[in-house]
Protein backbone atom coordinates (compact mmCIF):
# COMPACT_ATOMS: atom_id res chain seq x y z
CA UNK A 1 0.00 0.00 0.00
CA UNK A 2 1.42 3.58 -0.69
CA UNK A 3 0.25 6.27 1.05
CA UNK A 4 0.74 10.15 0.73
CA UNK A 5 3.01 11.51 3.41
CA UNK A 6 1.93 15.25 4.85
CA UNK A 7 4.82 16.32 5.98
CA UNK A 8 7.12 18.52 5.46
CA UNK A 9 11.12 17.04 5.36
CA UNK A 10 9.67 13.59 3.53
CA UNK A 11 10.27 13.51 -0.77
CA UNK A 12 8.53 10.11 -1.31
CA UNK A 13 5.50 8.04 -0.81
CA UNK A 14 4.71 5.84 1.77
CA UNK A 15 4.49 2.35 1.69
CA UNK A 16 3.34 -0.61 4.37
CA UNK A 17 3.24 -4.16 3.23
CA UNK A 18 0.98 -6.82 4.70
CA UNK A 19 1.50 -10.64 4.00
CA UNK A 20 -1.60 -12.12 6.00
CA UNK A 21 -4.32 -11.02 3.19
CA UNK A 22 -5.06 -7.31 5.02
CA UNK A 23 -4.71 -8.38 8.76
CA UNK A 24 -2.03 -6.64 9.87
CA UNK A 25 0.53 -4.27 7.75
CA UNK A 26 4.32 -2.63 8.89
CA UNK A 27 4.86 0.58 9.63
CA UNK A 28 5.50 2.97 7.08
CA UNK A 29 8.83 3.05 5.65
CA UNK A 30 9.53 5.87 2.30
CA UNK A 31 8.65 3.86 -0.85
CA UNK A 32 10.88 4.31 -4.02
CA UNK A 33 8.77 7.04 -5.75
CA UNK A 34 8.96 10.65 -5.74
CA UNK A 35 5.90 12.63 -4.38
CA UNK A 36 4.61 15.88 -3.46
CA UNK A 37 1.83 15.08 -0.97
CA UNK A 38 -0.49 12.93 -3.70
CA UNK A 39 -2.63 10.06 -4.15
CA UNK A 40 -1.25 7.14 -6.20
CA UNK A 41 -3.05 4.96 -7.85
CA UNK A 42 -1.73 0.78 -8.30
CA UNK A 43 -3.85 -1.85 -10.48
CA UNK A 44 -2.51 -5.37 -11.84
CA UNK A 45 -2.08 -5.14 -15.53
CA UNK A 46 -2.78 -7.82 -17.85
CA UNK A 47 0.82 -9.53 -18.26
CA UNK A 48 0.63 -9.24 -14.32
CA UNK A 49 2.85 -6.40 -13.71
CA UNK A 50 1.65 -3.58 -11.62
CA UNK A 51 1.10 -0.41 -13.00
CA UNK A 52 1.51 2.73 -10.75
CA UNK A 53 -0.13 6.12 -11.49
CA UNK A 54 0.40 9.31 -9.45
CA UNK A 55 0.66 13.15 -10.20
CA UNK A 56 3.50 14.85 -8.91
CA UNK A 57 6.57 12.80 -9.41
CA UNK A 58 8.73 16.17 -8.21
CA UNK A 59 11.49 17.09 -5.26
CA UNK A 60 8.91 19.79 -3.93
CA UNK A 61 8.17 17.91 -0.87
CA UNK A 62 5.51 16.49 1.24
CA UNK A 63 3.76 19.95 2.20
CA UNK A 64 3.97 20.84 -1.33
CA UNK A 65 0.64 20.82 -3.65
CA UNK A 66 2.80 20.92 -6.71
CA UNK A 67 0.96 18.03 -8.92
CA UNK A 68 2.61 17.14 -11.55
CA UNK A 69 3.64 16.10 -13.61
CA UNK A 70 1.05 12.87 -14.05
CA UNK A 71 3.23 9.79 -13.97
CA UNK A 72 2.46 6.04 -15.11
CA UNK A 73 5.07 3.55 -14.01
CA UNK A 74 5.19 -0.29 -14.42
CA UNK A 75 6.61 -3.07 -11.43
CA UNK A 76 7.88 -6.22 -12.48
CA UNK A 77 8.88 -7.36 -9.26
CA UNK A 78 5.53 -6.13 -7.03
CA UNK A 79 6.49 -2.79 -6.63
CA UNK A 80 10.39 -3.59 -5.73
CA UNK A 81 10.99 -1.13 -8.33
CA UNK A 82 9.21 0.99 -11.28
CA UNK A 83 9.97 1.31 -14.53
CA UNK A 84 8.61 3.35 -17.40
CA UNK A 85 7.42 6.23 -15.64
CA UNK A 86 5.58 8.45 -17.96
CA UNK A 87 4.11 11.68 -17.83
CA UNK A 88 0.75 10.80 -19.71
CA UNK A 89 0.41 14.57 -19.95
CA UNK A 90 3.29 15.69 -21.30
CA UNK A 91 2.27 16.03 -24.81
CA UNK A 92 -1.42 17.92 -23.60
CA UNK A 93 -2.31 21.05 -22.89
CA UNK A 94 -2.27 20.51 -19.07
CA UNK A 95 1.95 19.97 -19.22
CA UNK A 96 3.38 22.82 -17.39
CA UNK A 97 6.28 23.37 -14.41
CA UNK A 98 4.00 23.83 -11.77
CA UNK A 99 5.71 26.38 -9.84
CA UNK A 100 2.50 28.04 -8.49
CA UNK A 101 1.39 26.42 -5.15
CA UNK A 102 -2.24 26.42 -6.09
CA UNK A 103 -1.35 24.34 -9.30
CA UNK A 104 -2.97 20.80 -8.66
CA UNK A 105 -2.78 19.94 -12.48
CA UNK A 106 -3.80 16.39 -11.70
CA UNK A 107 -5.49 15.35 -8.16
CA UNK A 108 -7.34 12.07 -7.15
CA UNK A 109 -5.87 9.76 -10.12
CA UNK A 110 -8.04 6.34 -11.49
CA UNK A 111 -7.63 3.78 -13.86
CA UNK A 112 -9.78 2.15 -16.21
CA UNK A 113 -8.34 -0.96 -18.41
CA UNK A 114 -10.38 -1.38 -21.74
CA UNK A 115 -8.75 -3.82 -23.15
CA UNK A 116 -5.36 -5.40 -22.80
CA UNK A 117 -3.69 -2.66 -24.49
CA UNK A 118 -5.85 0.24 -24.08
CA UNK A 119 -6.34 2.27 -20.46
CA UNK A 120 -8.13 4.86 -19.66
CA UNK A 121 -6.68 7.42 -17.02
CA UNK A 122 -9.17 10.00 -15.02
CA UNK A 123 -8.15 12.47 -12.61
CA UNK A 124 -9.87 15.62 -10.78
CA UNK A 125 -8.22 18.68 -12.38
CA UNK A 126 -6.95 22.05 -11.05
CA UNK A 127 -10.36 23.11 -9.72
CA UNK A 128 -10.93 19.92 -8.01
CA UNK A 129 -14.40 20.22 -9.38
CA UNK A 130 -13.76 19.12 -13.09
CA UNK A 131 -13.07 15.53 -14.12
CA UNK A 132 -10.61 14.96 -17.03
CA UNK A 133 -9.79 11.36 -18.72
CA UNK A 134 -7.10 10.17 -21.37
CA UNK A 135 -7.16 7.35 -23.37
CA UNK A 136 -4.08 5.32 -24.17
CA UNK A 137 -4.30 2.96 -27.14
CA UNK A 138 -1.25 0.59 -28.46
CA UNK A 139 -0.74 0.88 -24.68
CA UNK A 140 1.88 -1.69 -24.10
CA UNK A 141 4.04 0.05 -26.77
CA UNK A 142 3.60 3.40 -25.42
CA UNK A 143 4.70 2.05 -21.69
CA UNK A 144 7.08 -0.52 -22.48
CA UNK A 145 9.34 0.08 -25.59
CA UNK A 146 10.67 3.39 -25.85
CA UNK A 147 14.05 3.50 -26.47
CA UNK A 148 14.40 7.37 -25.91
CA UNK A 149 13.93 10.83 -27.29
CA UNK A 150 15.31 13.27 -29.46
CA UNK A 151 14.75 16.97 -30.09
CA UNK A 152 16.06 19.22 -33.29
CA UNK A 153 14.20 22.53 -32.04
CA UNK A 154 13.19 23.54 -35.70
CA UNK A 155 9.71 23.93 -34.76
CA UNK A 156 8.73 26.32 -31.80
CA UNK A 157 6.64 24.51 -29.61
CA UNK A 158 8.22 23.81 -25.81
CA UNK A 159 5.43 23.56 -23.56
CA UNK A 160 2.96 20.65 -24.49
CA UNK A 161 5.85 18.64 -26.12
CA UNK A 162 7.61 17.49 -23.26
CA UNK A 163 9.55 20.61 -22.34
CA UNK A 164 8.60 22.42 -18.91
CA UNK A 165 10.87 26.11 -18.75
CA UNK A 166 10.83 28.58 -16.71
CA UNK A 167 10.81 32.25 -17.70
CA UNK A 168 9.66 33.60 -20.86
CA UNK A 169 13.51 33.46 -22.56
CA UNK A 170 13.86 29.86 -22.79
CA UNK A 171 12.74 29.00 -25.94
CA UNK A 172 13.58 28.25 -29.76
CA UNK A 173 15.45 30.87 -31.60
CA UNK A 174 17.32 31.26 -35.17
CA UNK A 175 20.35 32.97 -33.91
CA UNK A 176 22.69 29.50 -33.52
CA UNK A 177 22.39 26.38 -34.60
CA UNK A 178 24.51 23.38 -34.85
CA UNK A 179 22.21 22.19 -37.44
CA UNK A 180 18.82 23.13 -39.55
CA UNK A 181 17.79 26.87 -38.96
CA UNK A 182 17.26 27.05 -34.96
CA UNK A 183 18.26 25.71 -31.74
CA UNK A 184 17.11 26.05 -27.67
CA UNK A 185 17.99 29.07 -26.48
CA UNK A 186 18.34 29.56 -22.04
CA UNK A 187 19.04 33.75 -21.93
CA UNK A 188 18.94 34.72 -18.06
CA UNK A 189 18.23 38.82 -18.91
CA UNK A 190 16.43 39.36 -15.44
CA UNK A 191 16.80 38.74 -11.82
CA UNK A 192 13.34 38.53 -10.52
CA UNK A 193 12.77 35.02 -12.05
CA UNK A 194 14.56 31.66 -12.50
CA UNK A 195 15.73 30.88 -16.02
CA UNK A 196 15.31 26.82 -16.53
CA UNK A 197 13.91 24.44 -18.83
CA UNK A 198 13.51 20.72 -18.11
CA UNK A 199 13.00 18.05 -20.65
CA UNK A 200 10.70 14.82 -19.69
CA UNK A 201 11.55 11.71 -20.81
CA UNK A 202 10.65 7.93 -19.96
CA UNK A 203 12.94 6.56 -17.38
CA UNK A 204 16.14 5.55 -17.81
CA UNK A 205 18.62 3.50 -15.68
CA UNK A 206 21.79 3.42 -18.23
CA UNK A 207 21.89 5.43 -21.23
CA UNK A 208 23.56 8.36 -23.50
CA UNK A 209 22.96 12.10 -23.32
CA UNK A 210 24.02 13.70 -26.49
CA UNK A 211 23.49 17.30 -27.43
CA UNK A 212 25.91 20.28 -28.86
CA UNK A 213 25.95 23.70 -26.92
CA UNK A 214 26.73 27.15 -27.68
CA UNK A 215 27.71 29.68 -25.15
CA UNK A 216 27.77 32.81 -25.97
CA UNK A 217 27.70 34.28 -22.42
CA UNK A 218 28.49 32.88 -19.37
CA UNK A 219 27.90 35.60 -16.71
CA UNK A 220 25.42 33.98 -14.41
CA UNK A 221 27.21 30.32 -14.98
CA UNK A 222 24.98 27.25 -17.46
CA UNK A 223 24.30 23.96 -15.11
CA UNK A 224 22.76 20.92 -16.70
CA UNK A 225 21.97 17.78 -14.92
CA UNK A 226 20.01 14.82 -14.89
CA UNK A 227 17.46 14.10 -12.41
CA UNK A 228 14.60 11.78 -11.37
CA UNK A 229 12.15 13.79 -10.17
CA UNK A 230 11.17 17.26 -11.14
CA UNK A 231 12.52 20.62 -9.63
CA UNK A 232 14.30 23.86 -10.26
CA UNK A 233 16.12 23.82 -7.53
CA UNK A 234 20.24 23.39 -8.00
CA UNK A 235 20.41 20.95 -5.19
CA UNK A 236 17.01 18.83 -5.34
CA UNK A 237 16.36 15.46 -3.84
CA UNK A 238 17.08 13.10 -7.20
CA UNK A 239 19.24 15.07 -9.23
CA UNK A 240 21.32 12.45 -10.33
CA UNK A 241 24.30 14.39 -12.03
CA UNK A 242 24.85 17.72 -12.34
CA UNK A 243 27.59 19.83 -14.11
CA UNK A 244 28.47 23.10 -14.20
CA UNK A 245 29.90 25.49 -16.99
CA UNK A 246 31.49 28.59 -15.13
CA UNK A 247 31.94 32.13 -16.17
CA UNK A 248 35.06 30.92 -17.45
CA UNK A 249 34.07 28.33 -19.72
CA UNK A 250 35.45 25.45 -17.58
CA UNK A 251 32.79 22.17 -17.35
CA UNK A 252 32.79 21.27 -13.72
CA UNK A 253 30.75 17.98 -11.59
CA UNK A 254 29.39 18.21 -8.53
CA UNK A 255 30.95 15.27 -6.83
CA UNK A 256 28.80 13.19 -4.04
CA UNK A 257 30.23 15.59 -1.22
CA UNK A 258 28.37 18.55 -3.07
CA UNK A 259 32.01 20.45 -4.50
CA UNK A 260 32.28 21.53 -7.92
CA UNK A 261 35.15 19.91 -9.53
CA UNK A 262 37.28 19.59 -12.31
CA UNK A 263 36.53 16.83 -14.68
CA UNK A 264 39.31 13.94 -14.43
CA UNK A 265 40.67 15.28 -17.37
CA UNK A 266 40.14 19.57 -16.93
CA UNK A 267 38.27 21.30 -19.57
CA UNK A 268 37.07 24.72 -21.05
CA UNK A 269 34.48 25.63 -23.47
CA UNK A 270 35.18 28.74 -25.20
CA UNK A 271 32.24 31.45 -25.61
CA UNK A 272 31.12 31.61 -29.67
CA UNK A 273 31.80 27.80 -30.09
CA UNK A 274 30.15 24.82 -30.77
CA UNK A 275 30.61 22.05 -28.59
CA UNK A 276 29.11 18.32 -29.14
CA UNK A 277 28.68 17.12 -25.51
CA UNK A 278 28.36 12.80 -24.92
CA UNK A 279 27.20 11.87 -21.23
CA UNK A 280 27.08 7.90 -20.53
CA UNK A 281 25.39 7.77 -17.36
CA UNK A 282 24.61 4.28 -15.61
CA UNK A 283 22.82 4.99 -12.24
CA UNK A 284 23.04 1.89 -10.52
CA UNK A 285 27.01 1.88 -11.06
CA UNK A 286 26.59 5.44 -10.04
CA UNK A 287 28.59 6.22 -12.57
CA UNK A 288 28.83 8.82 -15.47
CA UNK A 289 31.21 9.30 -18.75
CA UNK A 290 32.17 12.77 -20.34
CA UNK A 291 33.05 13.11 -23.78
CA UNK A 292 33.23 16.78 -25.79
CA UNK A 293 33.86 16.32 -29.55
CA UNK A 294 34.55 13.22 -28.98
CA UNK A 295 37.06 13.44 -26.53
CA UNK A 296 36.83 11.75 -23.61
CA UNK A 297 36.91 13.82 -20.63
CA UNK A 298 37.05 10.33 -17.86
CA UNK A 299 34.12 9.25 -15.50
CA UNK A 300 32.00 10.95 -12.47
CA UNK A 301 30.30 9.74 -9.43
CA UNK A 302 26.76 10.80 -8.52
CA UNK A 303 26.00 13.78 -7.07
CA UNK A 304 22.46 12.50 -5.12
CA UNK A 305 20.94 9.56 -5.14
CA UNK A 306 18.22 8.10 -7.24
CA UNK A 307 16.94 4.97 -9.16
CA UNK A 308 16.39 6.62 -12.40
CA UNK A 309 16.33 9.38 -15.06
CA UNK A 310 13.48 10.99 -16.01
CA UNK A 311 14.34 14.86 -16.60
CA UNK A 312 17.34 16.44 -18.31
CA UNK A 313 17.24 19.96 -16.36
CA UNK A 314 19.60 22.98 -17.92
CA UNK A 315 19.05 26.32 -15.92
CA UNK A 316 21.38 29.85 -15.20
CA UNK A 317 23.09 30.02 -11.82
CA UNK A 318 20.97 32.17 -10.01
CA UNK A 319 17.56 34.32 -9.66
CA UNK A 320 19.70 37.30 -9.16
CA UNK A 321 22.53 36.65 -11.58
CA UNK A 322 21.96 37.76 -15.04
CA UNK A 323 23.60 37.38 -18.87
CA UNK A 324 23.40 33.62 -19.17
CA UNK A 325 23.07 32.92 -22.84
CA UNK A 326 23.53 29.47 -23.92
CA UNK A 327 22.26 27.64 -27.19
CA UNK A 328 21.33 23.87 -27.19
CA UNK A 329 20.79 21.65 -29.85
CA UNK A 330 20.48 18.01 -31.08
CA UNK A 331 19.46 16.59 -28.11
CA UNK A 332 19.60 13.42 -28.22
CA UNK A 333 18.67 10.62 -25.08
CA UNK A 334 18.71 6.95 -25.50
CA UNK A 335 18.11 3.89 -23.23
CA UNK A 336 21.04 1.77 -23.98
CA UNK A 337 19.65 -1.06 -21.36
CA UNK A 338 17.15 -1.95 -23.97
CA UNK A 339 18.77 -3.45 -27.63
CA UNK A 340 17.49 -0.99 -30.75
CA UNK A 341 14.05 -2.71 -32.45
CA UNK A 342 15.81 -4.39 -35.51
CA UNK A 343 14.01 -2.87 -38.94
CA UNK A 344 11.30 -5.28 -39.92
CA UNK A 345 11.30 -7.29 -43.79
CA UNK A 346 8.43 -6.21 -46.15
CA UNK A 347 6.72 -9.61 -47.02
CA UNK A 348 5.77 -10.71 -50.55
CA UNK A 349 3.51 -8.15 -52.42
CA UNK A 350 -0.35 -9.03 -51.97
CA UNK A 351 -2.37 -8.76 -55.02
CA UNK A 352 -5.22 -6.23 -54.70
CA1 LIG B 1 18.43 22.64 -34.88
CA1 LIG C 1 18.45 35.48 -13.30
Amino acid sequence: MYMRQQVSDKYRLAQSTSTDNGRTWSAPIDAPVFSSNTMSVMTRHTNHDILLLWPGNNSFGGTSYLRNPLTLAYSSDEAATWRGMRDILGRTRLSEAAVNPTKRIATQPSTVKVDSDTYLFGWWGNSLTTAQTIRIEDFNRYLYRSHGVSDDFEYTDLKNDYWWKLGDTMEVSSNQSRSGASSLRLFDNNTSTLTAGSRLFPAMRKGTVKFSVYANQLSNLFSFSLREPYSYVHNAPGTIFQFMLETDGSLKVYNTAGSRVELPVPTDLATGVWYDIELRFDVPAKQIGVWVNGSFKGNAANYLTGDQITHFNIASGSTAGTGTDVYIDNLSIQDTEIALPTAGTIGPEQSI
